[in-house]
């Protein structure tokens, strides 16, 4: 089997350079005596203009910082490989898409869309999920997002929208919030935002982890196969550890414990070995189909609901190499909607249209220039040969006399594949018939903004719903502006009454009079009730433990959840030892927020640890599932929480209890709790 990822490694290999066992030199590899003290006229004299090791130091560390992205600045990235399951040769002619022998190498960068590069990873915001696949044929980048639809159905709305959801301009104020008036202005007077914004006030604004967190190409593309036939495709990729989202309370407190929270997360799952892996699924729809649907294939604000176009899964992407330099590789890293190779193509999505302009437009100006196509991370593992010359940073050094086509003097090389003759691999475009007058006017059939909105709230469980209203009221919370919230609510009025009545009633105005009614419809593949809860594997676990635990059962415990690839921290009043066991995190040091589930093991004074106390409290407030050894009962009665839903306490028998508490983990949360009147 040819290995993809070791391609693109062994690429990589030529340019990592370590500095282990070396000398310290300047940039032109002269040996540098002291890097600590500048050159002086003198012990207590000024510097001189001479110290050229100084000079160059200083003008680097000047010039560190490139602009960063104009949205997306906050991300992390990863290597890995994508394998098919079965040839798309019917639909494609990409090669990664037909030869099930292949490993693709691929990068992948997660990213949230509205906060600076420093701002937090658990904020209420889309997540970006862009993939660039090293093929044979020349790289292919999918740039998604965890969400399936979008805010605007035309490009040339992008800098609007990004500047109402942006930080205020005169004040800079909020980061990487949309809680504002100027976001909240945008909604209530663009009305194709409805649907993305039912999607941004849910939990898929939250994830758990990019690992636990689906992906979606939004755009219907379309692929084509070896005999120019065309198919419109939806991308969707599904995370094997299933789609979790984090609770919002939550959110705000992983905050300030830890801003790096997601980074962190899928940085040390592939250092662990527990690499991340998701399913790539396509919905296929006939070029014959592209009309039968009650909205339109080419509107980015609409999904095909899977009910509909079932989702065919394809293939597997696994990630388990983490970069080696966050600049070199994570941040200048450059995808591009346009980035396509044979068999892939677009439609006439206006969006995607405008994508295609963009991408490359924004590389210009973040990386310095044309070259940028030549930074280890970006180079294709397909040979590049061409006529495209000079530019700030080339770093190729061109042969040869010619640098143009057509030519005689180098045997007409490069050469095209017409004037070869040779059309293996070539890119061709897919021949669609265009025909119309040039106007500046949405199609009518981008007209209904709210049935998928509806579509979206019919098919969410009670706690889910229950969370998109609060996040209604949390966000228009920060409004200072009554009309706008007023306006909100009304346009709310056309998604669900019910829903209207609800925001309206937190915001203290009355409901709207008059409500669209709703059409009942439901899909249930937009639930994250329905998604599959079956694992705990890499799921976090604090072992609450004091001197005097009882230790042995414990470890018995902690083997069996380990077993299942859960990952156990054993978090004490101090650091050290407690008995035998090493202390993993001091209990003043974190917080329950940073653990999916906690273990009650006691003893020692634990009950009369306000830390200790709080921390089980706020992790019940949270839906975690708790489980009680006998001699961390005690803290559970400090705890006085107000039911035992999702708790596992000594009353199970011994030999139940592992699988009770495992089970009761995998569940991710319990939102049946009443934890309006938990204290915590
Ligand atoms: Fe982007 N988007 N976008 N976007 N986008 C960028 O490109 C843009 C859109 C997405 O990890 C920028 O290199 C326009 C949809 C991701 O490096 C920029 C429009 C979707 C990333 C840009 C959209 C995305 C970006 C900023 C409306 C989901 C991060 C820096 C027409 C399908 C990629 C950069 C990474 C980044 C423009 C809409 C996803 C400015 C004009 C829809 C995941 O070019």
């Amino acid at each position: 089997m040819a290995d993809g990822n070791d391609e693109k490694q062994r690429q990589l290999d030529r340019y990592r350079v370590d500095s282990e066992g070396s000398r310290l030199t300047t940039d032109q590899g002269v040996r540098v005596d002291d890097t600590d003290n500048s050159l002086a006229a003198g012990e207590r004299g000024p510097t001189l203009l001479e110290d050229f090791h100084f000079r160059e130091k200083i003008t680097r560390f000047d010039h560190e910082r490139i602009p960063e992205r104009v949205v997306h600045a906050r991300g992390a990235g990863a290597y890995g490989y994508f394998q098919l399951y079965e040839s798309l040769a019917e639909f494609t002619a990409a090669d990664f898409l037909c030869d099930t022998s292949l490993r693709t190498p691929v990068f992948v960068r997660f990213s949230t869309v509205a906060g600076s590069r420093g701002s937090a990873d658990t904020v209420r915001d889309v997540r970006g999920f862009a993939t660039k696949f090293y093929t044979r044929q020349g790289n292919y980048d999918l740039v998604g997002n965890n969400m399936p639809v979008f805010f605007i159905q035309d490009g040339i709305k992008f800098p609007d929208f990004v500047h109402a959801v942006k930080p205020e301009p005169h004040n800079e104020i909020p980061q990487a919030q949309s809680a504002h008036d100027t976001f909240w202005d945008f909604v209530q007077l663009q009305p194709e935002i409805t649907h993305m914004v039912m999607w941004l006030m849910s939990d898929r604004a939250i994830p758990r982890s990019f690992r636990m967190m689906q992906g979606f190409g939004v755009h219907t593309f379309r692929l084509v196969n070896a005999d120019g036939r065309g198919t419109f495709v939806k991308f969707h990729w599904r995370p094997v550890l299933g789609t979790h989202s984090l609770v919002w309370d939550e959110v705000l407190r992983i905050q300030g414990n830890d801003p790096d929270f997601n980074r962190r997360d899928l940085w040390e799952a592939i250092e662990r070995g527990a690499f991340p892996e998701w399913e790539l699924g396509l919905q296929l729809v006939p070029e014959e189909d592209e009309h039968g649907f009650d909205f339109d294939l080419l509107d980015a604000t609409k999904i095909i609901p899977e009910e509909i176009v079932p989702v065919r899964v394809v293939g597997r992407m696994v990630l388990d190499r983490n970069p080696d330099n966050f600049f070199a590789e994570t941040e200048q890293v450059a995808f591009h909607t346009a980035n396509v190779v044979p068999g892939i193509d677009f439609t006439n999505d206006p969006l995607l249209q405008a994508r295609n302009f963009s991408y490359l437009d924004t590389q210009l100006i973040r990386l310095g220039g044309p070259n940028f196509a030549q930074i280890p991370v970006n180079r294709p593992v397909a040979p590049v040969h061409n006529d495209q010359r000079d530019g700030y940073n080339q770093r190729i050094i061109h042969r040869g006399r010619t640098s143009y086509a057509p030519n005689s003097i180098s045997g007409g090389c490069p050469m095209s594949g017409v004037l070869s003759g040779d059309m293996e691999g070539v890119y061709r475009h897919y021949q669609e018939r265009v025909d119309g007058a040039k106007i500046r006017k949405r199609s009518p059939s981008f007209d209904d903004h709210y049935s998928q909105a509806t579509l979206f709230w019919n098919s969410m469980s009670g706690w889910e719903r229950r969370h998109i209203v609060e996040a209604f009221l949390f966000e228009l919370g920060h409004v200072e502006r009554r009309y706008i919230k007023e306006q909100v609510v009304q346009r709310l009025a056309n998604v669900d009454g019910d829903l209207a009545r609800q925001v309206a009633e937190g915001l203290g105005m009355p409901a709207p009079a008059v409500t669209t009614p709703n059409h009942g419809r439901t899909s249930p593949a937009l639930s994250q009730a329905n998604a599959p809860r079956d694992s705990i594997a890499t799921r976090k676990i604090a072992f609450l433990v004091a001197d005097g635990a009882d230790l042995a059962r414990a470890g018995q415990v902690r083997a069996a959840l380990e077993e299942k690839g859960a990952v156990c921290e054993i978090v004490a009043p101090h650091e050290g030892q407690v008995g035998s066991v090493t202390v993993d995190r001091q209990l003043s040091a974190v917080s329950s927020v940073l653990y999916d589930a906690v273990l009650l093991v006691g003893d020692g004074d634990l009950s009369e640890n306000g830390h200790a106390v709080h921390f089980v409290r706020e992790a019940f407030k949270h839906g975690k599932a708790i489980g009680a050894l006998p001699g961390g009962e005690a803290l559970l009665e400090a705890a006085a929480l107000p039911g035992r839903q999702g708790v596992i306490g000594s009353e199970t028998t011994r030999d139940e209890f592992t699988a009770a508490f495992a089970a009761a983990i995998a569940e991710h949360r319990t939102f049946d709790r009443d934890v309006d009147s938990v204290a915590a």
